[in-house]
Order: structure tokens, then sequence, then C-alpha cells
């Protein structure tokens, strides 16, 4: 097994800065400066222990929430905000928002916002995969698959994890269970705890990670990339964790019980990682607020690109389109 140590002060520093940028959107957002988006606070863990164990090779699909996606693999936050804003220099060149946002230089294949499309999609990047993974061609990696509890409710889940076992497709499946699908709790949808259970039916793996523990799923996720590199064989993660805001901004979560926000607010992953990590001596305050400071002036340098970023002009009307 080849698992690499993940440096939890880093680990941190990145939950911090995909918090950040998160808040930053809500921000521009407010004040009419930036379109309204679903933003992954409080599931910051599975997006840095999930990609932290994948290697440039392997590639991502993820969903409508996938700000932290992007983040734990490196994307630009200036860039990530200049498409948000639909401006010339995102990602996308602007055409996106945050829902279809793509970056193919971070092996970042598509972001799906028809939910569950990513499960359907990744079955052929994974086909794929195992294709030009041969002597001559030889592209290996695998592919992480980020989706939600409510897309596991639907029909392609089960057909998209079938046919990848009997296919044998390279595939992590993450799914982040945050209990929410949009504004319905999981439990009024399925009435098993958590999809993992499934998985065994189909014939393939799985596990049951803390989703708000980065270094636990770091640590699940290696494990599981390490078994889909020696078998070929899909793997289910599911990480359990919480959307401490709306399902979109703005979104005031008047329908949460706020007996269950309270006790995932406690749970907040960033605090309880932070806790941990000056409970053992590891982080001290000044370390702290050195991050916190690198954090802010990264923000900062970011919305000053996002801003001074042209919107596209009007030939990039008829450009990236088939016809
Ligand atoms: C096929 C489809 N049905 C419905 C929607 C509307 N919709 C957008 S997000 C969402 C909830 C998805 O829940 P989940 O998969 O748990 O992801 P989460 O939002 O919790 O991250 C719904 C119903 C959609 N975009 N696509």
């Amino acid at each position: 097994m080849t698992i690499r140590p993940l440096d939890p002060v880093q680990a941190l520093e990145r939950m911090m800065l995909i918090r950040a940028y998160e808040e930053t959107l809500i921000d521009l957002h407010g004040r009419g400066r930036a379109a309204g988006t679903c933003t992954s606070v409080g599931q910051e863990a599975p997006a840095v222990g999930v990609v932290s164990a994948l290697t440039a090779d392997d590639l991502i699909l993820t969903n409508h929430r996938s700000a932290g996606h992007l983040l734990a693999r490196g994307a630009d936050p200036g860039r990530m905000l200049a498409e948000v804003m639909g401006k010339q220099d995102g990602y996308c060149g602007g055409k996106s928002g945050s829902l279809h946002i793509s970056a193919k230089e971070l092996g970042i294949v598509l972001t799906s916002t028809i939910v569950g499309g990513e499960l359907a999609l990744a079955t052929g990047v994974g086909l794929s995969r195992t294709m030009l993974n041969q002597p001559g061609l030889n592209k290996p990696g695998i592919v992480a698959c980020f989706f939600g509890d409510g897309a596991a409710t639907e029909g392609r889940f089960q057909e998209s994890l079938n046919l990848a076992a009997v296919w044998k497709l390279p595939i992590l499946y993450v799914c982040e269970n945050n209990q929410w699908q949009a504004f319905v709790h999981r439990k009024e949808t399925m009435l098993a705890d958590g999809i993992a259970g499934q998985a065994a039916a189909l014939g393939v793996e799985s596990a049951v990670v803390d989703g708000n523990d980065p270094l636990a799923v770091f640590d699940a996720a290696s494990a599981a990339i390490d078994g889909i590199r020696r078998t070929g064989k899909p793997f289910l993660l599911e990480a359990m964790t919480y959307r401490l805001r709306g399902h979109f901004e703005p979104d005031d979560q008047g329908y949460v019980d706020k007996a269950e926000l309270a006790h995932w607010r406690d749970r907040d992953p960033i605090l309880c990682l932070r806790a941990r990590l000056e409970r053992e001596g590891r982080l001290t305050a000044d370390a702290v607020a050195a991050i916190e400071a690198r954090v802010r002036a990264t923000m900062e340098a970011a919305t000053a690109f996002a801003d001074a970023s042209p919107y596209p002009g009007l030939d990039a009307l008829t450009t990236d389109v088939y016809a």
C-alpha cells in the first residue's frame, strides 16, 4: 500500500482557504457582484481528504457543490471567482458559472448540475481510462466521482455502480452524505442510515468514514484508491458530513431543525481539526494567525483579479459551441 501522509496543518490551511473562498462568494453575492451558488461550507473535509489522496494522473467529476473539490486540487481562487462572475479569465471563460465548471489542466472533467449526472458520466470516463491504460497508450489514473446522498436515491446510482462493477472500472465513488437533498432531509427519502449498504448488493466494496475529519477521510480514500489501482475495481466511500449553510445562496435554512444545526456546528471540521492540533501541541496561536493572514491575502488578491478581468467580448458568443 502506498499511503502518503497528509500534513494536518496543510490540510487545515486548505480547508480554511475553501471556507474563505465560499465566504467571499457569499459576500460578493450579497452585494450583487456575483451570482448565487451552492456552497460547500461544512464539507471541506471530504474535499481535502479525498483529493489529497489522488495523484496528478487521476480525474475528477463533481456536482453542483464543487468549489472545495477544485480548490483542494489546486485551482486558482481568482480564476474560480472570475468564472462565477462571468468574466473572461474564469476557468471556462465565464460561460459556466459555478455549476458547470471544468478545468482540463487540473483533471477536473466536469461539474454536473444535473443531480446524479456525474455518476453516469463517470462510467464513460472510467471506461476510457481502462481502454487508454494500455502499453503504448499508457494513460494511467483512476476516476474520483463526488456526488450527494440525494443523487444516490436516483436510479442512475444503481445503474452506474452496477456497470462499473461488471466492467471493472477504476472509479472511486465519493458520496458526501450531508444529510440534506435541497430542502428535503435524507430521512424523508431513505430508510437506511446511509447509502454504503447498497454497494454490496451490486458487488462493489465500500466504507463509511467520518466526513468531518479530513485525516480519517484521507486514510480511507488512500486505502480505497490503493485497492482500485491494484484490482481495477470500483469502490464506494461514504463520507458522513453536513451542509452548514443553505442549499444555495441566499437560503435562511428556516426548514432545518435548530438542534440538528447546533449539533453539527459543534462538529465544524475546521474548528475540530484546529482544536485537536492545538491540544496536541502541533499548532500555536501564532501559526493560526499566520494561516489566517495568508488565506485573507489570497482571497483579496483573488477578488482583485476577478474584478479586473473583463467580461467576454461578443465574439465569445460563437466559440466553444458545436454549431
Ligand atoms: C436531475 C435533477 N433533479 C433535480 C434537480 C434540482 N436539485 C438541484 S440540487 C438538488 C439536491 C441534491 O441533493 P444531493 O445530491 O444530496 O446534493 P447536495 O445538494 O446535498 O450537495 C436538487 C433536487 C437537479 N438539478 N437535477
